[in-house]
């Protein structure tokens, strides 16, 4: 049996959802029955951030439909009504399992093939399992990974479980750091294990790291870094009950009892369905171009998954795993495809790239910060404002210079939106660390050059 739609939306997260609203209401849009969407998830897009945040909440936790895309861009809510309203299939509870490019047709695991003359891939990144690093366990009734509905669910019965109890998070990135949170808003004692010299070691220096860490430790946090997990003791799961993890083991012969463990040691983009049929970058991703076109010219691929060239890196190849760059890549994609002439990014999009800046953010606890451009720019890095972890509402930031003193990448802790809105517009026009810094002081940011 068969479909055959004009565009299909393979995978139904983030870029999925703001694919779909892009193509609905672009001004060539999309007729009922040309659009299908297809997902190994049981439910319609939605705005995956809130799974390690409000979802975990131990009161008032976010819960769907009320997170749908694409609410995140203070946009409308697209619920299943919606996708029905606007004639577009939404084949949910279906994993697509292998692709034929040449005749542009997808095989899902209830046999069907549905064929497309456009297909846009938004699958997306996957969390890498312990297994991938030698250590058994995930199979654990107490083991939690966090990626989708299905994880976040389990993650909330087993931290309701072990209230009073004690948590090992295994990994210092964004899931181990915003994880560690919802455990601690839990009453669940955590001591977070991860091999690098400090925390979000892929984007924070060490200054901004010691700050986190320290208000962590006051929160009772435990930090046990430069060492791994090596292995996990589990129960065997008598009586019939599911295995349980008892204990970590450190590669040093340290024990960590512990009631639960979560996992969070970073993601793979899902590409494996086009191995040997499209061009990929070298870090994993589908390489694509200014305009999301993969190496097949009826391919697209947005979010996690696509590496696209950044008109502000002069078209170097990069690809993000933030929810911004998802929704941007996904509007970009569509409007590329029904030929909006605004998509064409000016006359150089070709040579230059998309014209993104690249957004990271988070928060927890009452924290919150951002990032904006490119930690890998130039060698400096300015730290300003106040650092230590005294005041309730912490305001600082840090700026790294690029070449000939432009700044490549600012983050900022408790920034305004005013503050917020300079740091981006300092890097997106490439303005020198002093006009930055009059910026900023301008709107109440004290930048002093540390000593
Ligand atoms: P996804 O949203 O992951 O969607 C991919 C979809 O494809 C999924 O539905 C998946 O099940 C489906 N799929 C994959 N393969 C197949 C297949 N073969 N067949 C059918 N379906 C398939 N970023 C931020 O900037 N800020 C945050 O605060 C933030 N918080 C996050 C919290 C969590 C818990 C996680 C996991 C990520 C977070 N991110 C955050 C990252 C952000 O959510 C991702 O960058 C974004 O979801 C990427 O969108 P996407 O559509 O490319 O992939
Ligand atoms: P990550 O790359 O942010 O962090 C991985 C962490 O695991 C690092 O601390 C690393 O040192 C550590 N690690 C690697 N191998 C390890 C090992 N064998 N044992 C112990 N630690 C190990 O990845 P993540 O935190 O797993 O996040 C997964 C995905 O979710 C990413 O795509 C991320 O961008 C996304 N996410 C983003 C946000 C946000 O932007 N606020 C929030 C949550 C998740
Ligand atoms: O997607 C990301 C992310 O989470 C970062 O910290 O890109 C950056 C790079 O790893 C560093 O620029």
């Amino acid at each position: 049996m068969g479909r055959a739609f004009a565009y299909v939306i393979l995978g139904g997260g983030v870029a999925a959802g703001y694919a779909a609203l892009e193509l609905v209401r672009h001004r060539n849009g999309v007729s009922p029955g040309e659009l299908c969407i297809i997902s190994d998830e049981a439910v319609a897009p939605y705005e995956r951030p809130a799974l390690s945040k409000g979802y975990l909440l131990p009161r008032g936790a976010a819960r769907l439909p009320a997170f749908h895309t694409c609410v995140g861009a203070n946009d409308e809510l697209l619920t299943e009504q919606w996708y029905k309203e606007h004639g577009i299939e939404l084949v949910l509870a279906t994993r697509v399992i292998s692709a034929d490019l040449r005749r542009k047709t997808l095989l899902t695991d209830t046999g069907e093939t549905i064929s497309y003359k456009t297909l846009i891939v938004a699958t997306g990144a996957r969390a890498l399992k312990l297994e991938e690093f030698g250590v058994g366990g995930s199979h654990a009734a107490n083991v939690c990974y966090l990626r989708n509905l299905e994880d976040a669910d389990k993650m909330v019965g087993v931290m309701r479980s072990c209230h009073g109890g004690s948590a090992v998070v295994i990994g210092g990135g964004y899931i181990g750091m915003e994880c560690a949170a919802a455990l601690v808003a839990h009453e669940i004692k955590v001591t977070m294990v991860f091999p690098g010299k400090h925390c979000m070691d892929r984007l924070f220096t060490p200054k901004i790291a010691e700050f986190y860490e320290k208000y962590y430790t006051a929160k009772g946090v435990a930090f046990i870094k430069g060492t791994a997990v090596t292995s996990l003791e589990v129960s065997d799961g008598k009586c019939n009950c599911m295995p349980q993890v008892t204990e970590a083991i450190l590669r040093d012969g340290r024990r960590l009892p512990c009631d639960m463990v979560v996992v969070g040691i970073g993601a793979r983009a899902n590409t494996g369905l086009f191995d040997g049929q499209l061009a990929t970058e070298k870090r994993g991703g589908i390489k694509v171009d200014a305009r999301m076109r993969a190496s097949d010219a009826a391919v697209y691929a947005v979010g996690d998954v696509a590496a696209f060239p950044v008109a502000l890196f002069g078209g170097d190849l990069r690809r993000f795993e933030h929810v911004d760059c998802a929704r941007r890549t996904a509007r970009r994609a569509a409007s590329a495809i029904l030929q909006d002439p605004a998509a064409s990014n000016g006359d150089n999009a070709k040579e230059e790239g998309f014209d993104y800046l690249p957004f990271f953010y988070s928060r927890v606890f009452a924290l919150s910060w951002q990032f904006y451009g490119d930690n890998a720019a130039g060698d400096a890095v300015i730290h300003f404002g106040d650092f230590s972890p005294g005041p309730a509402a912490p305001r600082f930031g840090a700026c790294w210079v690029g070449a000939g003193g432009r700044v490549g990448g600012v983050f900022l802790e408790g920034g305004t939106r005013e503050q917020s809105e300079s740091a981006a517009s300092a890097v997106r026009r490439g303005a020198t660390v002093a006009e930055l810094a009059g910026e900023l002081e301008r709107r109440g940011l004290t930048f002093a050059v540390d000593p």
